[in-house]
């Protein structure tokens, strides 16, 4: 394993450390880019220097004379009581499984409620799906497909719809997801492409083209603009353990797209996934996910950062390695889709209410 810093770096870091002798322990690139894995390399291995690249170059970092425990530092901040309460029960599980299957859209001539997934690559877009189709299928699938790149793995649209069952009915509910946001202008999924997916001119399985959006006089471009083709829900899945180091470019593209989303008058939702690896005590036991202290700064931080108030904010797993499902993970999983339902219905009485007075 070699370190990245330069002998002279090295000597300058040591210089100003004192008499010290530095060994790599850590390395994203090798020991993966997770908050789990720095703290299985780093906890309990006395002072640590960390040091940072993002993709601009830019250089960052932190020393700490005291030894890692993340479990003291930052799990151990469990909040007594829960800021938002949730019932961890087989019951709740099946009552909202029931609603998700009941939903119908207020507009008789939408049959099921059209929800865009975006964010960055690598965020969880398509494992959301993954996950709900899997609640829906009884074990965990993978239909979309999903893993670690660095770029966007997904680069096609797809319009999924959840089934209940192996040969069920199609749910009223279609999650579309899309290629994953970079920050540099040109790279991953483009703002004018998904002004396009939003007014339902972007069909299944269109392959996005980052350096070129798709035009209104291409083959593909899909003029009709019904309602039931249109986005009702605009959500954006953001890694909570990424919150923090989001670039300013793409917090830039992500207002772009908030203030076009706003002029559409779609509602818009945050999914913050991987807690799981954002938060010890949360790995450890999910229930824990509004008691965790971290998680809610986390939470109120990219509340700030986007601009959407905290009730529009989410967490959720995203079943990533398990093969069977699981009671808790399903029940966040569940809420998070049952409040992109009610946003989704707040849409279509803004669409009724607009036709009242047309
Ligand atoms: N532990 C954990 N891993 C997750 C979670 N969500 C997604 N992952 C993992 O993160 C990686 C990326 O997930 P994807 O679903 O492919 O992400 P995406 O947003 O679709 O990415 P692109 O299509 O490449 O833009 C995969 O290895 C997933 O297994 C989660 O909630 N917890
Ligand atoms: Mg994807």
């Amino acid at each position: 394993m070699n370190p990245k810093l330069t002998q002279e770096q090295e000597k300058q870091l040591c210089s100003l450390l004192g008499n010290i002798k530095l060994s790599l322990l850590f390395k994203a690139s090798i020991h993966g880019y997770t908050g789990a894995a720095f703290h299985q390399k780093c906890d309990h291995q006395g002072p640590t220097v960390s040091v940072g690249y993002n993709s601009t170059g830019f250089v960052f970092g932190g020393y700490t004379s005291k030894d890692h425990d993340l479990a003291k530092q930052e799990g151990g901040n469990i909040i007594e009581k829960p800021w938002r309460t949730i019932l961890w029960k087989a019951e709740r599980r099946k009552e909202l499984m029931d609603s998700v299957k009941l939903f119908r859209p207020t507009i008789s001539s939408v049959g099921q409620a059209r929800v865009l997934l975006i964010g960055p690559v690598g965020a969880g877009k398509s494992s959301f799906f993954n996950s709900v189709n899997s609640i829906f299928r009884g074990h965990v699938t993978s239909q979309a497909i999903s893993g670690n790149s660095g770029t966007s793995l997904t680069t096609q649209f797809r319009t999924y719809s959840v089934k209940a069952g192996r040969d069920g009915k199609p749910l009223p509910i279609i999650l579309c997801d899309t290629m994953g946001m970079e920050e540099a202008t040109g790279a991953g999924l483009d703002v004018d492409d998904i002004s396009s997916i939003l007014k339902g001119h972007v069909p299944d399985r269109y392959r996005f083209n980052p350096s070129v959006p798709l035009q209104a006089d291409a083959q593909e471009f899909q003029q009709s603009v019904n309602l039931h083709k249109r986005i009702h829900c605009v959500v954006y899945v953001m890694d909570t353990c990424k919150v923090s180091i989001m670039s300013t470019k793409l917090e830039e593209k992500l207002a772009a797209i908030r203030r076009r989303v706003n002029l559409l008058g779609i509602p818009q939702l945050v999914l913050l996934t991987k807690v799981d690896e954002a938060c010890p005590c949360v790995a450890d036991n999910l229930r824990n996910v509004y008691n965790s202290q971290y998680i809610k700064t986390k939470a109120q931080e990219v509340s700030g950062r986007l601009g959407v108030p905290m009730s529009c904010i989410v967490p959720v797993k995203n079943y990533s390695e398990e093969l069977e499902l699981d009671m808790s993970c399903d029940i966040l999983l569940l809420s998070a889709l049952i409040q992109m339902l009610r946003f989704v219905d707040n849409y279509f009485d803004d669409v009724n209410d607009q036709e009242k007075h047309d």
